[in-house]
């Protein structure tokens, strides 16, 4: 039996994911900071699919709790077969003169900073079994930039960069690294976005169809289940009337 870990399986594409893997019959680790949503998914998990499931409450940002939460994990979870670094976020929407050093701070130590600390407490355990899956979760703010998004768009770009960084270091030791990169996806992601402006971060929605996060767990399944020899980059995934950052077609 394979196991993955996931960062931020509490809501949207993490929790998705986490059903889609739990379907495929990995065992997981979930993780996320909201305890109750952990505690209603954990068991919901194991009762649907038959599967161990373990889950760790944890900030990211914080890599003395990464750590000790990576260090609890039970001697049957030990083995990590796939990282899913997803956990993130952008933090406001205004342009740069007007915008928040906090909500910089939020994306860079979440978006950035997390998943170093994540992915350098895991790499160790692939590197020791000479084989392992990372995806990280990006965005298409990470291939072009928009307006109001300057440092959630430098996050993305990092994440990219770190992607391919990975992937150059650590193929010597059988270790695929991927990235995702969504464009517009219904999620919390903009209940977040908007500081929990429900009206605002409907309104981004507006007139078109955008992607939900069974989209995204369906792009994971076809990463994760290519055979051995075979390693997805990076997959681009967009809602259909999204050309690109700028241009979205509403009706
Ligand atoms: P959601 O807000 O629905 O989910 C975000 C998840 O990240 C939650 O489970 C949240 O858990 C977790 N998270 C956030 N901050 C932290 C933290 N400091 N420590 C631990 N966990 C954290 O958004 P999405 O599912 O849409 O977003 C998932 C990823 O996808 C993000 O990286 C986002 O940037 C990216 N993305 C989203 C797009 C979209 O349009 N929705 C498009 C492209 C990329 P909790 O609050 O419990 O900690
Ligand atoms: C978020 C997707 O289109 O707002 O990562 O940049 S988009």
């Amino acid at each position: 039996m394979k196991t993955a870990i996931i960062t931020g399986a509490t809501s949207g594409f993490g929790r998705a994911i986490a059903f889609r893997l739990a379907s495929l019959g990995y065992q997981l680790i979930i993780t996320g900071r909201r305890l109750d949503r952990l505690n209603e998914l954990a068991p919901q998990l194991a009762s649907q699919y038959s599967i161990n499931v373990f889950s760790l409450c944890f900030d990211v940002r914080d890599n003395n709790a990464c750590t000790n939460a990576i260090q609890s994990i039970p001697y049957s979870f030990q083995k990590i077969d796939l990282l899913i670094n997803n956990a993130g976020l952008a933090a406001g929407a205004l342009p740069f003169d007007e915008s928040d050093l906090t909500d910089y701070d939020q994306m860079i130590d979440t978006n950035v900073k997390g998943l170093l600390y994540m992915t350098k407490l895991i790499v160790p355990r692939m590197i020791e079994q000479q084989k392992g899956h990372i995806i990280n979760i990006s965005s298409i703010a990470g291939i072009e930039v928009y307006p109001n998004a300057s440092v959630y768009c430098a996050s993305k770009h990092a994440v990219n960069a770190i992607t391919k960084g990975l992937r150059i270091d650590l193929v010597k030791h059988g270790i695929k690294v991927s990235s995702v990169s969504p464009g517009m996806a219904e999620t919390e992601f903009s209940i977040v976005r908007y500081h929990g402006d429900t009206e605002k971060a409907k309104a981004v929605y507006n007139g078109l169809t955008a992607l939900n996060a069974d989209d995204i767990a369906d792009t994971i399944e076809f990463i994760v289940t290519r055979p051995d020899h075979v390693s997805i980059n990076d997959i681009q995934i967009n809602p259909a009337q999204q050309a690109n950052t700028y241009i979205a077609h509403r009706k």
